[in-house]
């Protein structure tokens, strides 16, 4: 005779408790789940400004910068090409404007792999790079930036209205510890 067929109480007291607890620890998780399904739009949400979404949602937005504004093509006054070069280079990486001058900027990636053409201050430029560093993979979009790949081209039309001494860069990691930078002086409309 097996002494597992004899048991009189097959739901002991304890056994009781321990299913309330397995009900209640499942309504927990997928109260969780429900939870996190609805927290995590807003999650995404908040990365938005570094996505494409920002862009198919309609018109571009203006926003006035420490270094200029988004311009439109047709307003442009001037055309520059630069080239992403071997090795994390751009050419030229001197550039001079007047202010109030909306320039096209044809970006060409004549290297072999992905680069960035971010304009900023030196301090916006300097931080976004740290941030870049510590989050390899974020993704950012934004009118003054473009990201062209090997041997594609770019294109943004940027304002420069605000006088002063800008950068553009390849926030890429290693690409702008690699000195992929370059400089734009923004001559104030005042001066002669
Ligand atoms: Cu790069």
């Amino acid at each position: 005779m097996r002494d597992i067929d004899f048991n009189p109480w097959p739901q002991t007291r304890r056994q009781t408790e321990s299913n309330t607890m397995n009900t209640l620890t499942r309504c927990f998780i997928t109260l969780s789940a429900a939870l996190a399904l609805c927290i995590s739009p807003a999650l995404a949400h908040t990365e938005a400004p570094h996505t494409n979404k920002a862009k198919k949602a309609g018109p571009v937005q203006k926003e006035q910068k420490p270094w200029g504004i988004a311009g439109e093509a047709k307003q442009a006054q001037r055309t520059v090409t630069v080239r992403m070069v071997d090795y994390m280079r751009f050419s030229p990486d001197q550039l001079e404007f007047r202010q109030g001058e909306t320039v096209r900027f044809v970006i060409d990636n004549d290297d072999l792999e992905l680069h960035e053409f971010v304009l900023g201050t030196q301090d916006e430029i300097d931080s976004h790079a740290a941030l870049m560093k510590k989050f390899p993979n974020m993704e950012h979009d934004d009118p003054w930036m473009a990201h062209v790949s090997a041997g594609g081209r770019g294109e943004i039309v940027w304002t420069f209205n605000r006088p002063g001494e800008f950068v553009f860069a390849c926030l890429m990691p290693r690409h702008f510890e690699a000195g992929m930078v370059g400089k734009i002086k923004v001559v104030s409309s005042k001066v002669k």
